[in-house]
């Protein structure tokens, strides 16, 4: 035995919901998936690159799903190293990492240096071979201070957050040694990586992206997190991967096909990684057209959850309640048709009666003004409103 393989995911985020709709069933499926996987690749380790849930305080629900996953890589003799991403408590998942331990389970659930358990071993199930995974959770960028605190940090730390961190790096590196696999798993943002859409926003800024070339060169394999679509990490020294989301969470990866990597590598070399598909998970579909020409296409995809475009001449009351009858996960309904300039319509909203407001915005919105029902519809709303129902 000459290589270690392990399974590469990410961006779990159990527990998010689509529009008030839960989706417990498809992450449950999903992750059913990837430990298939891991059994029939026969790995000897599964890298979870960060954002195993969606909530810091994460619902009974998503706990449920991630042991039971956790609980059956174990069964199946497969070791697991995890790290929190930005939507993970770090805190929660320190708690965790005791209980988790004796099933196998590796979790750093903060920034170390290496000799500071910032790097874990793993051997081969055959104890053959084994793997130093360096592994840096999220860093957020108010919290660079504190991790760079932990390191004998120089001025090139402190220029900015993406340079600091590129240091960091180095420095984690610095634990790599030559008879090992070597490993990076990372919760964080590169320079010129396509954007999933789901990413919270604030996290993926500029003054986030890390430049590729900051990866370590002397990593066999760097295991990302943090970017929902999968892809290679272009200029990357080493080989280098987002392994992207589980299932398609919002709409911004509407035709994002998901996977996870199968790495193979061998001390000293780069590493060989294959895509495998995930298909588990509603697909998230776009719908454009008339709305007999959508309501026709109900069948094709019934088990889809559905942004849904109406082609009209103008504002349609109803219309939206309409396409929900026959179509009941449109979860967006939007009504496309020309409206007139942004600029010749923008009024200043100044009176305080919400009435008045109303108007304005309803103008704003769908360029037209509204009928005397959708007026009296408001009036009666917020007179309930002012009732305290
Ligand atoms: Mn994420």
């Amino acid at each position: 035995m000459s290589a270690l393989r392990f399974l590469h995911t990410a961006d779990w985020h159990v527990g998010k919901a689509i529009r008030g709709r839960p989706r417990y069933e498809e992450f449950a499926a999903a992750l059913d998936e990837v430990v298939l996987i891991a059994r029939d690749e026969a790995v000897d380790a599964v890298l979870v690159a960060g954002d195993l849930y969606e909530h810091r305080a994460a619902p009974p629900e998503a706990d449920a799903i991630v042991f039971d996953a956790l609980l059956r890589l174990h069964d199946a003799g497969i070791r697991v190293v995890a790290i929190p991403g930005n939507h993970d408590s770090a805190l929660r998942l320190e708690a965790l990492s005791k209980l988790l331990r004796p099933i196998d389970v590796h979790l750093v659930p903060r920034v170390a240096p290496p000799e500071g358990g910032g790097i874990v071993e793993l051997p081969s199930r055959d104890g053959s071979l084994s793997a130093a995974v360096a592994c840096v959770p999220f860093v957020p960028e108010r919290r660079f201070g504190d991790a760079a605190a932990l390191f004998e940090a120089g001025e090139r730390w402190f220029l900015s957050y993406a340079e600091g961190m590129g240091e960091l790096l180095v420095a984690m590196a610095g634990g790599f040694r030559p008879d090992r696999v070597n490993v990076l798993l990372a919760h964080l943002f590169t320079d010129g990586a396509m954007l999933g859409g789901g990413e919270r926003e604030v996290s993926i800024g500029l003054q986030y992206a890390i430049s590729p070339s900051r990866l370590p060169g002397d990593a066999a394999y760097i295991a990302l997190g943090h970017v929902h679509r999968p892809q290679p990490v272009k200029g990357s020294p080493a080989p280098a991967r987002y392994a992207g989301s589980l299932i398609q969470l919002d709409f911004g990866e509407v035709d994002q096909r998901k996977s996870v990597a199968i790495v193979e590598a061998s001390p000293g070399k780069p590493a060989r990684v294959r895509e495998v598909p995930l298909t588990a998970g509603r697909r998230l579909v776009d719908v454009r057209g008339t709305f007999d020409e959508i309501v026709a296409r109900a069948a094709d995809v019934a088990d889809a959850y559905l942004r849904v475009f109406v082609r009209t001449e103008g504002p349609v009351p109803g219309l939206a309640d309409r396409i929900r009858e026959a179509l009941p996960n449109a979860l967006d309904v939007h009504l496309d048709y020309e409206r007139p300039d942004a600029d010749s319509q923008a009024e200043p909203v100044s009176s305080l009666r919400p009435r008045d407001q109303f108007e304005a915005y309803f103008r704003a919105q769908h360029g037209a003004e509204p009928s005397a029902e959708i007026l009296e519809a408001f009036d009666e709303a917020l007179a309930l409103e002012a009732e305290g129902v």
